[in-house]
């Protein structure tokens, strides 16, 4: 049966997956869940994820939920087309790269985040634009040191894998808070060449039905 992900057309870690998922050729409807309207709080949402939070994929009659645990799962699952490359140290590099942008900079800037920093904490839109930049600078960085050592190509290695499905989404998150990638050259030269390939175009926010430029009704 066709696997079913629930999900928001902005939110990074769905948009992960849909690029996972694409990567691999593996075919999914997409069920979007209104995070504006907190459709992700509804119990009819929260019965099946605990926690309340997109992406949801539905597959073999399991709700597996959690972006990292369920790129992990798809790479055991399906590890034809696989994400991680073939060496253990490059496995590695992969890792220490997604799971820093995973832990460092995504939870610090994830939407509950900001919403709590604004109410109950008081801070305004333009305090949380700095806190959020902030962030994006402290992982970015020693992100873009790393593959001055590692990558001159287009990807981190061979081809699109798992660094670049955890790259692009916080790449695009930075770009609608108006962080400056001057000094981020290799981090600039693989988002371009990731936005090249038809996986990542597919995946993109700007594609999805549920992004409203996207909604043909009047
Ligand atoms: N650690 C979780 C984070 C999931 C998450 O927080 N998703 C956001 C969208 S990017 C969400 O659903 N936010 C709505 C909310 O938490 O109320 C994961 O990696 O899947």
């Amino acid at each position: 049966m066709t696997m079913k992900l629930y999900g928001y057309f902005r939110s990074s870690t769905t948009y992960r997956l849909r690029i996972a998922l694409n990567l691999k050729g593996l075919d999914y409807d997409y069920i979007p869940v209104n995070l504006v309207k907190s459709e992700q709080k509804d119990p009819a949402f929260t019965s099946r994820n605990p926690f309340g939070s997109v992406p949801l994929l539905e597959a073999d009659g399991h709700d597996r939920v959690q972006s990292m645990a369920l790129l992990e799962w798809l790479e055991e699952a399906y590890p034809q087309i696989p994400l991680l490359p073939g060496k253990i140290e490059e496995r590695y590099l992969v890792r220490e790269l997604a799971y820093a942008i995973a832990t460092e900079l995504h939870a610090p800037n994830n939407l509950p985040v900001l919403k709590y920093l604004a109410d109950p904490l008081g801070h305004s839109q333009e305090e949380i634009g700095t806190w959020y930049r902030h962030w994006l600078e402290r992982t970015f960085t020693p992100i873009e040191a790393r593959l001055a050592q590692h990558s001159a190509g287009d990807f981190l290695f061979d081809g699109p894998g798992l660094f670049e499905v955890l790259l692009l989404p916080q790449v695009y998150n930075a770009q609608r808070f108006a962080f400056d990638f001057a000094d981020l050259p290799h981090i600039r030269r693989i988002e371009a060449a990731c936005l090249a390939l038809e996986p990542f175009q597919r995946a993109h926010p700007g594609n999805q039905p549920d992004n409203p430029e996207q909604d043909q009704t009047s």
